[in-house]
């Protein structure tokens, strides 16, 4: 398999993740689009153990043919609570369902706080977007450690929070409501922060006509996802009385691909801390106008088709690479 082309214009991201069945796709798109490029992969404790997560982000990986970009495994556990994973949603090991193969490269030696500052600090100011899709412990730690990566990140686009439902809690998402603290510093830093919440992400469902077309490319990773979304649609349907299961971490990264693919708006967000029944709440201010000084913007409406073609084609476009490693 020839390497991916990248545009020119390619938005550099690193992705930090937690695979978790949406996070698989979410890489599988960043891969896949000629409009990123993939700088650096990160994990972090959430819908599994820290362990579980970063083996499972190594076997996308070997699925996907990426060999070129440096993974690295962070924080073990959020910043002050104790652990949370969500083993109903994504099986014992985070992504059940698909066989997984053996990893083809090894970790980075570094953590992942300091892939994600050493990556910033060697780029241009402005040109590296932080894609979390996780609870954001090790994006709030690298902020602490580095506080000049803070001025220098072009912008965070995150999966979590919620204006309007949550899935953790009645008004608090997992990612946020697992280390609400790591998320008050995120969203309190001066960067740009583009919150792509439940109210987006329960938009972009894998219905049986998506399922069909990602289904119809043929080739192995596209199996995977299939393999992946039967999984995820029968935990949702069981534990959450979901028809469809929302694929809600390949949000972020199409937003970063075409920021047309959603709507959003520029409004003041903060994170509660000491609620009783509130803890982890995406608390956001839509009295207009926005202050000048607010940076956090939330997401709004998905054009699914759109959205949908972004995932079918990165998937399409990474072919059938796992083959081609096998035939050399
Ligand atoms: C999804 C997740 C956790 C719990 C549930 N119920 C569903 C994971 C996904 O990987 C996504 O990043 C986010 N957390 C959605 O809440
Ligand atoms: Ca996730």
């Amino acid at each position: 398999m020839p390497p991916i082309p990248r545009s020119t214009t390619a938005r550099k991201i690193i992705l930090d993740c937690d695979p978790g069945h949406d996070d698989a796709v979410a890489l599988l798109l960043a891969h896949g689009s000629p409009n990123i490029e993939l700088l650096a992969v990160t994990t972090v404790v959430g819908n599994q153990t820290l362990e579980k997560v970063t083996r499972n982000a190594l076997a996308v990986a070997a699925i996907a043919g990426i060999t070129d970009v440096p993974f690295a495994a962070g924080c073990a556990r959020p910043l002050v609570r104790s652990i949370e994973t969500a083993p109903d949603i994504h099986g014992d090991s985070g992504l059940d369902g698909p066989e997984l193969p053996e990893p083809a490269f090894d970790l980075d030696p570094r953590h992942a706080v300091d892939l994600i500052i050493d990556t910033v600090m060697a780029h241009e100011p402005g040109t590296v977007t932080l894609v979390p899709t996780a609870g954001l412990t090790n994006i709030a730690m690298a902020a602490r450690k580095e506080p000049r990566i803070v001025e220098r990140v072009r912008e965070v686009v995150l999966m979590g929070g919620g204006y309007h439902v949550g899935n953790w809690s009645a008004v608090a998402e997992f990612n946020i409501k697992i280390d609400p603290e790591a998320a008050h510093i995120v969203f309190n830093e001066s960067w740009p922060v583009v919150m792509v919440g439940l109210d987006l992400t329960h938009q972009a469902l894998a219905t049986p006509d998506v399922v069909e077309r990602i289904a119809a490319i043929g080739t192995k990773p596209a199996k995977f996802v299939v393999e992946l979304m039967d999984f995820f649609a029968a935990t949702y349907r069981d534990a959450q009385g979901f028809d469809y299961p929302p694929v809600h971490d390949p949000c972020v990264v199409a937003y970063v691909i075409d920021p047309g693919v959603m709507t959003t708006r520029r409004v003041p967000v903060d994170i509660e801390l000491t609620g009783t029944l509130t803890l982890g709440m995406t608390v956001a201010d839509f009295r207009a106008p926005a202050p000048a000084d607010c940076t956090t913007s939330v997401a709004m409406d998905l054009d699914r088709e759109k959205f949908w073609d972004l995932v079918v084609d990165a998937i399409a476009m990474i072919g059938e690479p796992s083959a081609e490693v096998t035939a050399a």
